[in-house]
């Protein structure tokens, strides 16, 4: 049965799914919404009212952390670890990346400076936690696995956001520099976005109009 993904084109967490259909050949169909002003039919099958969604023949599946978990299962070999503690680790740290992307987006969207450096200063140290876990280039080695998947969204945007601010956000952390390296210039990570997100992302962050808008916006 081929899947269908319904998007958001900003949303990172979409992405994480679109990496592993790309990662893993896998066809589907992705529909876009707009999240501002959703359609009635996603309202009625979506139970928290986000993306993604994943619809396979009758069945809705939502949260990116099971979706990526149940197109791995259907679709082997596994981006997973075989160790049952390596694995849960890798889970658990997918769970972490979802603090980096709200304090990613809390900076961003930061209507005062103090909102703005305060989120940004916890990004650094979240950033600083994940450098302890990274074995090099990729989270776990040499092996794409998951977790690569679910980090990937978020250094795209940190790239981003330093060709138009400059922070070194990933200056102190050269196991995370070198990750993000490694994993932007996949194919997968490549092919997870539309063409235009990066004017799209900086559009949605300057139409916010705060003080994240004139750090990071094109006003
Ligand atoms: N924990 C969820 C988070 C998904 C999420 O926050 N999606 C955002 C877009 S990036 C959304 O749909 N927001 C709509 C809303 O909160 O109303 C996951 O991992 O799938």
């Amino acid at each position: 049965m081929k899947p269908e993904l319904i998007s958001f084109k900003l949303c990172p967490f979409v992405q994480r799914s679109v990496i592993v259909l790309e990662e893993k050949g896998i066809d589907y169909d992705i529909t876009y919404i707009n999240l501002k002003e959703p359609p009635q039919w996603f309202k009625t099958i979506s139970p928290l009212g986000k993306v993604p969604l994943l619809k396979v023949g009758n069945a809705v599946l939502f949260e990116s952390a099971v979706i990526m978990e149940y197109l791995d299962e259907v679709n082997p070999p596994s981006l997973h670890p075989t160790d049952p503690l390596r694995k849960a680790h890798n889970r658990a740290w997918v769970e972490f990346a979802s603090t980096l992307f709200f304090c990613q987006f809390n900076m961003v969207m930061a209507k005062e400076q103090e909102a703005c450096d305060s989120a940004e200063q916890e990004l650094r140290d979240k950033l600083t936690q994940v450098e302890q876990q990274v074995e090099g280039p990729l989270f776990n080695g040499e092996v794409f696995s998951l977790v690569d998947a679910a980090y990937a969204p978020l250094f795209m945007r940190i790239a981003f956001l330093e060709k138009w601010h400059p922070m070194g956000l990933l200056d102190q952390t050269p196991k995370l520099q070198r990750w993000s390296e490694a994993l932007l210039k996949r194919e997968s990570v490549k092919n997870s976005v539309v063409e235009d997100l990066e004017q799209l992302y900086r559009d949605h962050i300057s139409a916010s109009n705060g003080f994240g808008a004139s750090r990071f916006g094109n006003a």
